[in-house]
């Protein structure tokens, strides 16, 4: 034991939640900073942006994306999409380190083939959230989704396979990866309404990096 009670408690561990799902606790922790750089330059470049839903609601999400592909949501649907719709130009390239953290983490949880091509960037300022829903817009259901928190913890709600099933909550921290596969891939999912607080990496926000293989 070193004595450092902080440093013992996330010591990184690998934790099954359910069926397909793995939770990496503190696995991104040594990349914590040059992530949050390579995303400071993925944005100057195609910026946050709260886009609006389906049904006109603007949503409390700022969102971005790099690699080939970027969902986007509009009054016209949820869909993903080779263009910024913002800059009418493709999204910036996905950064090395997000690559090779992405892909690292899936082979950790048992995904060995996994390559995404497409990453959402959510940033959440305190108040923001996300409602329930599915991962719905991807070709390939046998790929899973891995997600990478930064910054300012939030109350994730792991729901069921039915949007009435009553969610679990679990508190996801700066460097948390969870990689979400198998039968978990269609679970109902979303985030509670974000705490105030000051985070030393990110200031007042949280950041979630989702990786995905969309087309
Ligand atoms: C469980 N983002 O962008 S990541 C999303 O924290 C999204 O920003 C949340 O849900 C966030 O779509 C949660 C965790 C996550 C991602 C995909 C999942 C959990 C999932 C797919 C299936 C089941
Ligand atoms: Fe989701």
């Amino acid at each position: 034991m070193t004595g450092d009670l902080f440093a013992a408690l996330r010591a990184p561990a690998i934790e099954p939640i359910a069926d397909g799902a793995t939770w990496l606790r503190a696995y991104a922790d040594d990349d914590a900073v040059a992530l949050i750089q390579a995303i400071e330059q993925v944005t100057t470049q195609s910026p946050f942006r709260q886009m609006q839903t389906p049904g006109g609601y603007t949503m409390s999400v700022a969102m971005s994306n790099c690699g080939e592909l970027g969902w986007v949501t509009d009054r016209r649907g949820y869909r993903y999409q080779h263009e910024d719709p913002l800059l009418q130009q493709p999204w910036p390239t996905m950064p090395g380190i997000f690559l090779e953290l992405a892909v690292r983490a899936a082979a950790a949880a048992g995904f060995n083939d996994f390559l995404p091509d497409a990453c959402l960037i959510n940033r959440y300022a305190p108040g923001a959230r996300m409602s329930l829903h599915q991962d719905k817009n991807e070709s390939d259901m046998a790929q899973p989704i891995v997600s990478v928190s930064l910054g300012l913890p939030a109350t994730f709600l792991f729901g069921g396979a039915e949007r009435a099933d009553r969610p679990v909550r679990m508190r996801l921290e700066s460097g948390d990866v969870v990689v979400w596969g198998g039968p978990a891939r269609l679970r109902f999912h979303g985030v509670d309404t974000l705490a105030q607080g000051t985070h030393a990496l990110t200031g007042e926000c949280r950041y979630n990096l989702t990786f995905r293989k969309a087309g």
